[in-house]
């Protein structure tokens, strides 16, 4: 019994090595999010531990692989809220460069961004003299543009550790299958 498993370990070995050199498109996207990490869309999502200020939190994640993460999408943006478990957020977005003109982690110049400000939204106020940076509200989940000093909890972001293959509909994994 030990050496048949040994002996189909070995196949499924070289069907993924020979699968390696394919060029054939995966028809879905597969990955693994190592623990805690969680898997959302195409990437991976971690919460850090602690508030921190804009730039210690963009270098958390850049410790650990990952950039900050700027949602894309409503549903992106609930899920980063989801994982901040009733705390503020961070959005890896910031008018620093140019009052006004945000730029967000992984976006393009002169490309649009996704945005979700609450109403009055952003008002470069605030007490500390500007607000270049992003926060999600916990109560809404709209954003406020608030001062980067501040501590709030971030999300970071990554990508899968293996990339994709090809699986069928019952889900085995097909022999044409790219990784
Ligand atoms: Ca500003
Ligand atoms: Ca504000």
């Amino acid at each position: 019994m030990f050496w048949w498993k040994v002996g189909n370990l070995v196949s499924l070995t070289i069907v993924l090595s020979d699968s390696l050199s394919s060029s054939t498109p995966c028809s879905r996207r597969h990955g693994l999010c190592t623990a805690p990490w969680k898997k959302w869309g195409g990437s991976c999502y971690l919460s850090t531990q602690k508030p921190l200020t804009y730039d210690d939190a963009r270098g958390a994640c850049r410790r650990l692989g990952a950039k900050m993460a700027a949602p894309r999408s409503d549903q992106e943006n609930d899920f980063l809220a989801s994982l901040a478990q009733g705390s503020d957020i961070w959005v890896a977005c910031t008018d620093r460069r140019q009052e006004g003109e945000w730029e967000c982690e992984g976006s393009q110049d002169g490309q649009g961004i996704y945005t979700n400000w609450k109403m009055g939204e952003p008002n470069n106020a605030g007490s500390e003299g500007s607000e270049d940076c992003i926060k999600i509200r916990r109560v809404d989940k709209k954003w406020n543009d608030i001062a980067c000093e501040r501590m709030f909890l971030a999300v970071c972001k990554r990508q899968f550790v293996g990339s994709c293959f090809t699986t069928n509909n019952e889900g085995r994994l097909e022999v044409d299958s790219c990784l």
